[in-house]
């Protein structure tokens, strides 16, 4: 399922023939293979295999969001008529041009919340994330870096976990390390090939 999300940002005029309109294009894939295809560049995966995140990449929760250590992935709550308004903000340092993750919305007797995706520099909904997924993934890709993505609750009566894993970011600039990745993969192809 692909879908796009077109905003447009008008740029205060300093004079004007100086109207500057920008616009970024940011498209949804609840198919990681379709999401890699439409990032076509490297991308660095947080597995939440310890309590230490990626180099850049920081998380402020409002409400008890937190690394869970025995399932090693990332979990919060979900809104629900109590007073909470459970909200986490992603950020990147350097800016991505994508994000994504392995989704659980609610376990056995389903959830009645979604979660929705906002990126917040560009004002920007992006969709939400069904109340249904089970580790699915969702994903976006943007053709304008962003620097963080907010997640948050969406309402329901009864107070539920979200779960995330394997969150998915992709740096620009490319970090030296993924092109010496990239660079490493090639030579081993490369060696591969004349040892066939
Ligand atoms: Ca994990
Ligand atoms: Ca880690």
């Amino acid at each position: 399922m692909r879908r796009h999300v077109t905003l447009a940002m008008a740029m205060a005029a300093v004079a004007s023939w100086a109207t500057v309109v920008g616009a970024a294009t940011v498209s949804v894939y609840t198919d990681k293979a379709a999401w890699e295809a439409a990032l076509g560049a490297p991308y660095l995966t947080e597995a939440f295999a310890d309590d230490v995140l990626n180099a850049g990449v920081s998380f402020v929760s409002t409400e008890s969001g937190h690394i869970n250590p025995a399932e090693e992935c990332y979990q919060d709550v979900l809104a629900s008529q109590s007073q909470n308004e459970p909200m986490t903000t992603w950020s990147f340092v350097p800016q991505t041009v994508a994000y994504g993750g392995t989704w659980t919305l609610g376990g056995p007797g389903g959830s009645g919340n979604s979660l929705l995706v906002y990126i917040p520099e560009f004002s920007l909904y992006v969709g939400a994330i069904g109340n249904s997924y089970y580790e699915e993934f969702w994903g976006l890709v943007s053709d304008t870096p962003f620097t963080s993505v907010r997640l948050v609750g969406g309402s329901g009566s009864n107070q539920q976990n979200y779960k995330m894993d394997d969150m998915v970011y992709s740096p620009i600039p490319e970090p030296a390390t993924l092109s010496l990745l990239a660079l490493g993969a090639a030579g081993l192809a490369l060696t591969r090939r004349r040892q066939a």
